[in-house]
């Protein structure tokens, strides 16, 4: 697009040079002499602040001016990783900040290294929010994102003897460059309390919420440097504190120990990210969060709008509010108790607005991830909201009745109150009621969504749920981390690849041309190269950079299948030690994973990969084959080093399970070749770069469907195939755990004695197979590097450009606002 072309900020190296000794001097107070690298990188990212708030400035203004639609981004997770390099980038200064710092004697790759993950995210979901607001600003589009400024975000994790270590992550310890504190705009944010219903004078009468508690919401916003740097966009995070207005009574009654006490409680509410282990807990804690943040982020919305309008018909004109999972649902009473309770507005007025403002994501299929609060903790916490939800659920009875007359298993399925002994409320039910577009994640998942999840409600509401496949910002996912291979890509395709990521098709028709495959292969070996380096910094491990890097890097948990992953590995090694010759290509294999604190089997799993790598990596008779890394506390700034190092890119989740992935794409981009299950946008991979170029294996999602209906029997697998057999009965004895037999048993009970709901055993012979077929074609390099660049080549679609174009035109109506 003309809007991201010409780089926009001219700035020599003497000028950013004496820039960033600017900040050393005058910010810091220290010196080039003194300073060290934290300090190099502080003083860098405020010489590149001076451009950034230039920009943010104009880009407000200019929004506010002109009072644009934009889309209102509300998510309670935005894994946004280090921000230096990639505001560089986007910038387009970072080959002359590369330089000043070389003339000042310092690498800015050592100094990027500084920087804390901003890690306010559990995975896939976070880091969606954070590649979508980098492509709503590269695009040109009004947008804002609204999150919570957490105090610690997701857990630091180091293992001990094998097994997970949590500690708290402290980004923000000493400052952090990138935010400002915003006190202008702080929010009051009530809770708890009672409902008062008041008669007005005209005989009707309107409710009022007496709140128990108050909080204060302090926004910080970080600026979004979009590509080119035109448009800077923000993403406006909230925290905590106490109301000082509201305690003021506790203070002035002479209980400063108390009201310091209430201080801290009030703080606890944006204190930490709670960990995602797919099974919500009706933690009291995390719905007053999840109030908290959609109560400041509605205001805030509201509180735009009417700067410049007075009526609420043009609310929906001016704004889409895009809910990230079911997590900010409570957005959608908030506006109604706004609009109904203080703007006075009639009912179906306000409903009317509603149902034009809020669209829903739904990101997962497994029915424990779905988020249900129970109506007593409700009624305690939000007593004005339950009403309304009520009052919303009461109604939509009505049309549930009038599509189906007098069919209560119907109206059972599609209440937003779950009745029973403990009556919970469904929040994807409110969010499906309210939406005016519900959408999935990949094309296989949209469709199980209208199929399997919601049925009903896509029967009474036939366009309302729509298909939306996940992307990834190729600034980050591949200029920025891998700028070897972007540089190939300059040369092969033009550099405007970087905001049109079907350029990248140009290299298709080349790949078999030999120049090209050893440069792609060149640099494939040197980013192999740089992770064996790090592997070694971070586990003492050598590998080998000949040797097929095999990654599985994701959260941990049982529908991923780490653990067939595993199974594999043992089965290899297994071969290797019956037989000596046996003929392999050597492999490393590399995982990097979280597992929620809770989840006791991921927690297995992790401890057992790392008692097998402690075995393998140290066993003489399999040395120079087979060795196994698991690397510690996986983050963003990690995978940046991983995916450009990846020959094989593991997607094996049971098919049905994984709603989209987005590691798959980031893989496919840098040149991995996938082994992978029909599942999420594994298919539509396919579908673009070929499936006879991947490694695709295991049942389709209508196997996997006719298999748990005919009644699934893991032993079946179990003694029908004797490596399987071996491998599993192996974790019963102490081999891996010397001393402690029994050690790894659950994990083989899991898999027969437990059912295996996610099917490894019926995967494992199609799984191993298709290793084979990797085995074999890495011999022929020529065959290898064709397939790299192909899948590569081939991956535009999946760049997250396409998916806000696609979001903005089918879901937002939204235009761009490029500035000039
Ligand atoms: C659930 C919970 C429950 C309790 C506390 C915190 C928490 C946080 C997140 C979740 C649900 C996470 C769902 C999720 O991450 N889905 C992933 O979304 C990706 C982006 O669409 C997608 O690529 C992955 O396939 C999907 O698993």
């Amino acid at each position: 697009s003309a809007v991201n072309k010409v780089p926009e900020i001219e700035c020599t190296s003497k000028q950013m040079q004496q820039a960033i000794v600017d900040r050393l001097h005058k910010g810091l107070g220290t010196d080039a002499e003194k300073a060290n690298n934290k300090a190099w990188w502080n003083a860098t990212c405020h010489a590149v602040n001076e451009v950034v708030f230039d920009k943010l400035t104009q880009t407000q203004q200019n929004h506010s001016g002109q009072d644009t639609r934009s889309v209102n981004y509300l998510s309670l997770e935005f894994l946004m990783g280090r921000l230096l390099s990639n505001n560089l980038h986007n910038l387009q200064l970072f080959k002359v900040t590369e330089e000043a710092l070389k003339a000042l004697g310092k690498d800015l790759y050592e100094i990027c290294d500084e920087e804390p993950d901003m890690a306010l995210g559990n995975g896939g979901l976070g880091r969606l929010a954070a590649c979508f607001i980098d492509s709503l600003a590269t695009l040109g589009y009004p947008a804002i994102g609204y999150g919570i400024h957490y105090e610690h975000g997701l857990f630091a994790q180091s293992f001990q003897d094998g097994r997970q270590i949590e500690r708290p992550d402290t980004w923000r310890e000493y400052g952090n460059p990138w935010e400002i504190c915003r006190p202008e705009s702080i929010q009051h944010v009530p809770l708890y309390g009672y409902v008062e219903t008041v008669f007005d004078e005209d005989g009707g009468s309107h409710k009022v919420w007496h709140a128990g508690q108050k909080l204060k919401g302090v926004p910080w916003d970080v600026p979004i440097v979009g590509y080119g740097a035109k448009t800077v966009n923000i993403l406006r995070l909230w925290e905590s504190r106490a109301d000082e207005a509201f305690d003021w009574d506790v203070f002035n009654a002479g209980g400063y120990v108390d009201a310091q006490a209430e201080k801290s409680k009030a703080e606890t509410v944006s204190k930490v990210l709670y960990p995602n282990d797919e099974t919500p807990e009706g933690k009291e804690l995390r719905l007053v969060q999840q109030y908290f943040f959609c109560a400041c982020s509605v205001k805030d919305i509201l509180r735009r709008f009417k700067r410049h309008n007075t009526d609420w018909t043009k609310l929906s004109d001016k704004v889409a509010i895009q809910l990230n999972d079911t997590h900010p649902t409570i957005a959608i009473p908030e506006l109604m108790r706004i609009l109904v309770d203080e703007e006075r507005l009639d009912w179906d007025f306000a409903w009317s607005i509603c149902q034009k403002v809020f669209a829903y994501t739904n990101h997962t299929l497994l029915p424990e991830a779905l988020e249900k609060w129970s109506v007593a903790l409700f009624e305690k916490v939000l007593p004005r909201h339950l009403e309304i939800i009520y009052e919303i659920n009461r109604q939509f009875m009505e049309v549930v009745e009038a599509k189906w007359p007098g069919d209560d298993s119907k109206k059972a399925k599609l209440s937003i109150i779950e009745e029973g002994d403990d009556r919970k409320v469904c929040m994807a039910n409110l969010c499906v009621v309210t939406a005016y577009k519900v959408n999935g994640v990949a094309a296989v998942h949209s469709e199980l969504v209208k199929t399997d999840l919601f049925p009903e409600y896509h029967e009474l509401f036939p366009t309302k749920l729509v298909n939306v496949t996940n992307g990834v910002t190729p600034r980050r996912w591949l200029k920025a981390c891998n700028p070897k291979l972007a540089a190939l890509y300059d040369d092969e395709v033009g550099a405007d690849w970087v905001v049109n990521l079907d350029k990248l098709r140009g290299v298709l028709p080349k790949a078999k041309d030999v120049a090209l495959q050893k440069r792609f292969m060149d640099i494939k070996k040197d980013n192999k190269i740089e992770l064996a380096k790090i592997i070694k910094d971070l586990t003492g491990v050598e590998v080998s950079a000949d040797a097929i890097f095999d990654i599985q890097i994701k959260r941990l948990h049982e529908y991923k299948r780490q653990q067939l992953n595993m199974m594999h590995i043992l089965a290899l090694y297994k071969r290797l030690l019956d037989n000596p010759d046996y003929d392999m290509v050597p492999r490393v294999f590399i995982f990097g994973a979280k597992a929620a604190p809770g989840y006791h089997m991921a927690k297995q799993i992790i401890y057992a990969l790392n008692k097998i790598a402690d075995k393998v990596n140290n066993d003489e008779r399999v040395k120079g084959k087979l060795k196994v890394v698991f690397l510690p506390n996986y983050r963003v700034s990690l995978a940046e080093k991983l995916f450009p190092a990846a020959d094989i890119s593991e997607q094996i989740s049971t098919a049905g399970l994984e709603a989209s992935g987005t590691g798959n794409m980031k893989f496919a981009i840098n040149g991995a070749l996938t082994v992978g299950t029909m599942d999420g946008a594994n298919i539509e991979m396919a579908e673009e770069i070929g499936a006879e170029h991947m490694f695709i294996f295991g049942l389709s999602v209508a196997e996997v469907k006719e298999l748990k209906q005919q009644g699934y029997n893991p032993f079946d697998y179990y003694y029908n195939n004797p490596e399987l057999k071996s491998v599993l009965d192996w974790l019963d004895t102490d081999y891996f755990t010397p001393g402690h037999p029994g050690a790894l048993s659950d994990i083989k009970r899991s898999l027969l004695e437990g059912g295996d709901e996610y099917l490894c055993l019926a995967d494992y012979a199609s799984y191993s197979e298709a290793h084979l077929k990797i085995d074999a074609m890495y011999r022929d390099q020529a065959v290898w590097a064709e397939k790299a660049i192909l899948n590569s080549g081939a991956m535009g679609k999946f760049n997250s450009d396409r998916s806000i174009e696609d979001y903005a035109s089918t879901i937002w109506n939204l235009t761009k606002h490029p500035i000039s």
